[in-house]
């Protein structure tokens, strides 16, 4: 077997961060009101949404993985929205009225938000 330089290890480990990154971390911006999410084991897609403020929002979280997931979103000082858990190929709708402001969803089970099921939402 062929040695690889270190310019090609550097390359290879560049390719998979980039990867990486365009999975999941391209940030959306969500001109309707209507927007849906999907989780799995452990990403939340998108990562980065940014969605209208004043508006009364649908937001759909779906979940692709082969666990269940219960989605939170949390604000600085408290909780706005709960999608109690969703069986893998689940999807349920919630609507909302957020303020401005920079929010986290996340999954509350066990370690999932550790293991990467957090996501950012900003309003405005
Ligand atoms: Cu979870």
């Amino acid at each position: 077997m062929r040695l690889r330089t270190p310019t090609s290890l550097a390359l290879v480990a560049l390719t998979l961060a980039l990867n990486g990154c365009g999975a999941a971390g391209a940030p959306v911006r969500e001109r309707g009101t209507t927007f849906t999410v999907t989780v799995d084991e452990y990403l939340i897609r998108p990562q980065q949404l940014r969605v209208p403020e004043g508006k009364r929002l649908t937001m759909t979280v779906t979940n692709r993985g082969r666990a269940g997931h219960s989605i939170r979103i949390r604000g600085a000082t408290r909780n706005i929205l709960d999608f109690k858990f969703l069986r893998p190929g689940e999807s349920r709708t919630r609507e909302f009225s957020p303020g401005p402001g920079s929010y986290t969803m996340y999954c509350v089970l066990a370690n999932h938000e550790e293991l990467g099921l957090h996501g950012r939402l900003t309003v405005g």
